[in-house]
């Protein structure tokens, strides 16, 4: 066996074992992977702006978690029914407040994002046949990790970032999703929202990152 295939046969085995070791875990979950908008109700059609309320239907959905004044601790889940089932043209943004503990929030932890919207359409008095465009931005603490511009169909957007980029804390973290722009009147749906997480994703243990093995090599 040449150096070579040593060399590549050891990251492999290398990049497996990590991958065994180390798995995202489901931190939250809003909503399921089955084309329906419940337990999401109907958009209330009015813009706030953050903190919003832990306890009524608006752009801000909060989970469990202490949060700095006004909003305090949240005891429990907000009801889901609280969420905001579409972004539309004239109530572009959902936000969800949510705490990390001090490993997901540190260095080494790395977190995935995954929004399914569906449903696409537009409303200007009357239903306006087709998709519709949507340009959708991700923020994470106020950092841009997404834009997709020209979305006309069910788009997955799956993002991954290190918990560091984004100013990850153990105190209330926020995912704002906000239809910026697109087709007049329209409006998109989620299927459901999920944020993954693995603390210990890019800790250097043998002096290669796992990030740069998933990442440049390929491996997960
Ligand atoms: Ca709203
Ligand atoms: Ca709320
Ligand atoms: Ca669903």
């Amino acid at each position: 066996m040449s150096h070579y295939l040593i060399f590549a046969f050891g990251i492999f085995v290398l990049s497996a074992s990590h991958a065994t070791a180390l798995p995202f875990n489901t931190l939250w979950q809003l909503g399921l992977d089955d084309t329906f908008s419940t337990p999401f109700a109907q958009e209330d059609y009015l813009s706030n702006n953050a903190p919003g309320s832990a306890n009524l239907k608006d752009d801000d959905y909060y989970l469990a978690g202490v949060y700095p004044a006004p909003i305090g601790t949240v005891s429990n889940d907000e009801n889901i029914t609280f969420f905001e089932r579409a972004l539309s043209s004239g109530d572009p943004r959902n936000r969800v407040h949510f705490p990390l503990t001090a490993p997901q929030a540190s260095q080494t932890s790395q977190l995935k994002i995954t929004l399914d919207f569906m449903n696409g359409g537009a409303w200007t008095g009357s239903s306006v046949p087709g998709y519709s465009t949507h340009d959708i931005t991700v923020k994470f603490n106020g950092t841009t990790v997404a834009i997709r511009n020209g979305i006309t169909r069910n788009t997955t957007i799956t993002v991954l970032v290190s918990a560091s980029s984004v100013s990850a804390t153990t105190g209330g973290n926020v995912l704002q999703i906000e239809r910026t722009a697109g087709g007049t009147g329209g409006f998109i749906n989620f299927d459901f929202l999920k944020l993954e997480v693995n603390s210990t994703a890019l800790a250097d243990v043998d002096g290669v990152s796992i990030w740069y093995k998933s990442d440049r090599l390929g491996f997960r």
